[in-house]
């Protein structure tokens, strides 16, 4: 298509010509940036039709990976780099008086997520194509992704996102592959010469309709499928109001997780889980049958991972297909349907543990209920003979007890494995959260530590950093991230550690411009950049966090003389629309910012900065300008994190606590190069089981607590009343339930230190450079080649 920049120059305008029926001098930034996404796209398509032939026909194992997010962020600069013709477009369109950062600007996030699991989905995306493995994605065309997030007088208000106002150009609409989806009715069975036959009656249908996106490998010819499916009426629905049809239909790929507090929107989640796991499978099985192999194969040529539980519906389902539609028996259609499935839990929180009413659950998926209390009836069977008269136990591990459907148990029993996303979460799933199943199916347990792509989130965000590394090691690194960990050479090499300040005070520099325009606060680019940025949730602590900054805000103006080292406290987070506590948290923080940064007689130490609609495309500004990475949670709570490694990456230094992926980043750089403070997993386990702790001790031998708790409701922050009671009702009435104060101390303290140690400069760099030396460990290409051998059972396939 064209080979260099002459060449694209050539293309490119006339693709714009033809496309939008303008010239160069007429066309819109969206035009243009339009017309390139097409040029890339049909760029890559050769190589997609390419990678599709070979795996049909080569007959090897391919992975499906179902998830109900895909947190994609932009797709134009990260799809230039992996086809390897990044440097040759920005010169054309350079050359057109084009700049390639602005036409990014134009790009909608594909916010198809809330947080780390969808990005952890579209990291592993990326980390199979550029290994050449056969692996897919399959997921939800929401019509609004994540809520975009405003901050109006300190709070969170939320405004629908619109990715899809000017249309997505990656996607190719794949009409002819919909498939019909059936919802509500009855089952009717009838004898068929000895064999049992089921019908779905006067089913309600609903027509998904795929999307398909490439997903381009890094320089490898590989373009595996994301496949994201709509809903749109189907033409098969017989007499029914049409537009109350239209409007029900549309509504189930409408929006992410749709509040589901009333029925309504339990029907909605669980219609959208169903289509994703139904359509998916459908075209998965057509697929393989095209291929002319026997189902009693299926396990050996297909594996089809669920991803959390919300695509657990994949076991009956799997079931169905098999049994209902391909004749087979019970036992064989149960053999082969474990050996496919396999199952990541991604949290032990018990709030986002997925039940459903059976009430709701049976009606609209009538067969599949059936299903699913026959494989109950026979798991709780084997439960009785290994455990017989242990009642207790057995209810306790149901898949449908006390009228509802429990979503883990079902995928834990119909898969034959289940992985934590962290080496500590894993071992609380085995001795904890499941030890009961980990009991009857020990074997099935397996650890996958997350992983992020180092191509987005150093070499794509951190361009000069990736450069430098290059400069040092050479290139190979970037195949194979533990090669990183050459750069240990220069722990003594002052020159390169002064490139390495270099680099991070320029990335600061760009951050705090982007702050500027945003927010119109001015930060000091040698100050500290103090960073916390993820969702907001009680267990991730963004309030201790904040507190210690009042804390600090105190100190100073009780001593002017205290020497805090400068401090820049930058935050990004969304909270769940219905999350009262996690808004609160929000306008604490916006409140706090306000204070502080108009206070002139802390200014000159201290800014406190909240960053609206913390985003994927914002954060690769972020990671980048980080010193300090705040990864506070409560010990136990957060399953891995991957936010902890993106900022490693690009050498900031963690403050954290011993929890999740944290354990594994100590083990790596050792505890003179990471920051850890407050209560162990075991001791907050510990602490839950025999009824917590007296946070009001807290409150009364501390002075320091007591005062910032105080402030909360006594009138330090002018027109706030009764704003903050709810925080403070949290941490001394309602017993603290994530230890913010138990922590304090030690988190104060270890500030401090953080303070102390940034001063020596030489020091600093060279924590930050061994962070970045061990960081290949946390590459998603070692994640996904470990799920590749342990779990799927699938080998690299060339595309010549
Ligand atoms: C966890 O909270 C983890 C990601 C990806 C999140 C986080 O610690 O890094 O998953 N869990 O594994 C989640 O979103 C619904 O659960």
């Amino acid at each position: 298509m064209f080979s260099n920049a002459t060449e694209f120059k050539t293309a490119f305008l006339k693709k714009l010509e033809m496309s939008y029926g303008t010239s160069f001098a007429e066309s819109t930034k969206r035009e243009q940036y339009q017309t390139l996404g097409q040029m890339i796209r049909e760029y890559g398509s050769s190589d997609w039709i390419k990678t599709n032939e070979t795996y049909r026909t080569s007959g090897k194992k391919q992975v499906y990976y179902l998830s109900i997010e895909f947190l994609l962020g932009r797709l134009l600069r990260h799809n230039l780099m992996n086809l390897g013709i990044e440097e040759v477009v920005s010169e054309g369109l350079h050359e057109l008086g084009i700049s390639l950062d602005d036409l990014e600007e134009i790009e909608a996030d594909a916010a198809l997520g809330n947080g780390g699991l969808g990005r952890l989905a579209a990291c592993f995306l990326d980390s199979l194509a550029s290994l050449s493995l056969p692996g897919h994605g399959c997921g939800i065309r929401y019509k609004h992704g994540l809520f975009e997030q405003k901050i109006v007088d300190g709070y969170q208000v939320e405004l629908p996102e619109q990715w899809l106002r000017h249309g997505h150009v990656w996607e190719i609409r794949k009409g002819d592959d919909a498939v019909e989806i059936p919802f509500w009715g009855h089952i009717e069975s009838y004898n068929d010469n000895g064999r049992l036959v089921f019908r779905h009656m006067n089913a309600e249908t609903v027509a998904a309709v795929p999307y398909d996106l490439p997903v381009f490998g890094y320089q490898t010819g590989t373009v595996n499928t994301l496949r994201l499916w709509s809903a749109e009426p189907s033409r098969y629905t017989g007499n029914v109001d049409i537009i109350k049809y239209k409007k029900e239909t549309e509504a189930i790929s409408e929006l992410l997780y749709p509040d589901d507090t009333h029925d309504e929107g339990k029907i909605l989640r669980l219609k959208q889980q169903y289509m994703l796991v139904a359509a998916s499978l459908k075209s998965i099985v057509r697929s393989y049958k095209k291929q002319n192999r026997s189902l009693l194969d299926f396990h050996q040529h297909v594996s089809i991972h669920i991803n959390d539980t919300h695509p657990a519906i994949a076991v009956p389902e799997l079931m169905r297909i098999l049994m209902d539609e391909e004749g087979l028996g019970w036992e064989e259609a149960w053999k082969i349907s474990v050996h496919t499935l396999s199952y990541t839990n991604h949290t032990t929180l018990s709030e986002a543990l997925e039940r459903w009413p059976v009430r709701i659950f049976k009606p609209l998926l009538p067969r599949i209920f059936m299903i699913i209390e026959e494989i109950n009836k026979r798991f709780c069977e084997e439960l009785w003979d290994r455990y017989p008269g242990d009642w207790g136990r057995i209810e306790g591990m149901a898949i449908i007890a006390h009228d509802e459907v429990r979503m883990a148990p079902l995928a834990i029993v119909g898969s034959h494995s289940i992985n934590g996303v962290a080496k500590l979460h894993t071992d609380i799933l085995k001795e904890r959260e499941m030890n009961n199943y980990y009991q009857v199916f020990p074997e099935r347990f397996n650890n996958k530590t997350n992983g992020i792509t180092h191509r987005r989130w150093l070499l794509k965000s951190n361009p000069a950093l990736a450069n430098l590394i290059t400069d040092s090691i050479g290139p190979d690194w970037v195949n194979d991230t533990l090669k990183l960990e050459e750069l240990l050479k220069h722990e003594n090499d002052s020159v390169f550690l002064e490139k390495l300040a270099v680099i991070k005070k320029a990335n600061k520099e760009k951050l705090a411009q982007i702050i500027e325009a945003k927010t119109g606060i001015t930060v000091d680019t040698s100050s500290i950049f103090d960073v916390q940025v993820k969702r907001l949730h009680a267990y991730k602590r963004q309030l201790l966090n904040v507190l210690h900054i009042m804390y600090l805000y105190n100190r100073l103006k009780e001593d002017p003389a205290y020497d805090l080292y400068p401090r820049t406290f930058i935050f990004g987070a969304k909270a769940s629309p219905g999350y009262y506590f996690a808004k609160k948290v929000i306008k604490l923080i916006t409140t706090v910012a306000d204070k502080v940064n108009n206070d002139p007689a802390v200014n000159d130490k201290l800014k406190v900065v909240f960053l609206e609609n913390y985003r994927v495309s914002l954060a690769e500004d972020i990671f980048p300008a980080a010193d300090i990475s705040e990864q506070i949670s409560t010990a136990s709570k957060e399953a891995s994190g991957t936010g902890n490694m993106k900022f490693m990456m690009n050498g900031a230094l963690t403050l954290g606590t011993l929890d999740g992926a944290n354990v594994e980043i100590t083990e790596l750089v050792g505890q003179e190069n990471i920051f850890l403070f407050g209560l162990k997993a075991e001791d907050v386990l510990d602490f839950q089981r025999n009824g917590g702790y007296h946070s009001q001790e807290y409150y009364h031998y501390d002075e320091r607590i007591r005062q910032v708790t105080d402030q909360l409701v006594n009138g330090f922050f002018p027109d706030t009343e009764g704003e903050f009671t709810a925080i403070r009702e949290s941490l001394l009435d309602h017993n603290d339930q994530y230890f913010v104060l138990r922590d304090f101390a030690a988190y104060i303290d270890i500030q401090e230190k953080v303070g102390e140690e940034y001063r020596n400069r030489q020091s600093w760099l060279q924590k930050s450079l061994v962070n970045i030396a061990k960081s290949g460990f946390f590459s998603s290409d070692r994640t996904i080649r470990e799920y590749a051998s342990d779990i799927w059972n699938i080998y690299p396939v060339e595309i010549k």
